[in-house]
């Protein structure tokens, strides 16, 4: 059992346009931002309380902290409740239920007039703002996101922790063929080294989340993220634009997604076996050359 190596995330109050895509955008590295929200209506208002009077009689999926098995997809939700319920057992308990992907557009677009899409050197996707909620005890498994987006990922109301590890770690972190993600059985907090020895290679960057900061996700890193009490998060995708990331952002939703959904609906636990064996071997493999 051990402890992955990371360094903090790079801080800065506020940041010019040119200073992030010098120093951020261009280089592909992560930063957090604490002053892009101050001037929005969002940073005022959005707490718990404000989006549970707006929740009206909305059912929501909830997902949990524990991986789908078998058939089961990773995208079927474990319950549905109401929103307004959910959002009273986030201010209440430390629940793992979490939302993810909660598309404001569809869902609740008076929230679009709280906040800007900042003019800091990326094009933004307008179609998907989402929103993400999670309580004290959530945590969203170790992935990319399958559309390679450079994201900006800002928190509300709450606090959450956010480990991130670039695409150039990737040979280090057992990520399982044909998905986004790396072995679940790998605990994040307390990882196994002597089970899975290429982990103590891997080198993280940490973020601690508070209210209205804006963490930059760069196209292909790493997240694995930790709610350290109730609150939710918006992310804003700017799609990639390097042919070379195209090319993979298309494969991965046209193709892998598709591919690995059909093996599991055929083959179910043994696609599941069999992908694990071969992320270990190929993982441990890296580590003798
Ligand atoms: O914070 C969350 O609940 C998940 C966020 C996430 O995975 C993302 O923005 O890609």
């Amino acid at each position: 059992m051990g402890q992955f190596k990371t360094t903090p995330i790079t801080r800065v109050k506020n940041i010019s346009k040119e200073e992030f895509i010098e120093h951020y955008y261009k280089p592909q590295r992560p930063v957090l931002i604490e002053g892009l929200t101050k001037e929005w209506g969002a940073y005022k208002k959005w707490n718990l309380d404000y989006i549970q009077k707006r929740a009206g009689d909305q059912i929501v999926p909830l997902y949990d902290n524990k991986p789908a098995k078998d058939k089961e997809s990773v995208y079927a939700p474990v319950k549905k409740m109401k929103l307004y319920q959910y959002i009273e057992l986030l201010k209440t308990e430390p629940t793992d239920l979490r939302i993810f992907f909660y598309n404001i557009l569809d869902s609740m677009p008076e929230l679009i007039k709280d906040f800007e899409y900042p003019d800091i050197g990326l094009k933004f996707f307008k179609r998907l703002p989402a929103l993400f909620f999670g309580g004290g005890n959530s945590k969203v498994f170790m992935h990319y996101d399958i559309d390679l987006p450079d994201s900006m990922h800002f928190h509300f109301h709450g606090n959450k922790s956010v480990t991130l590890f670039s695409p150039e770690q990737t040979k280090y972190l057992y990520k399982v063929p044909f998905s986004i993600h790396n072995i679940d059985k790998i605990d994040m907090d307390n990882p196994d080294f002597e089970r899975y020895p290429a982990l103590q290679f891997a080198e993280g960057i940490q973020a601690h989340m508070n209210h209205g900061d804006a963490l930059f996700m760069p196209s292909g890193y790493w997240h694995y993220i930790k709610y350290l009490d109730g609150g939710f998060s918006m992310t804003l995708r700017a799609l990639p634009r390097k042919p070379k990331r195209v090319l993979f952002m298309l494969y991965n939703v046209f193709v892998m997604r598709h591919f690995d959904n059909l093996m599991r609906r055929f083959r179910g636990q043994n696609w599941l076996d069999y992908k694990e064996q071969v992320a270990e071997k190929k993982t441990n493999k890296n580590l003798s050359k």
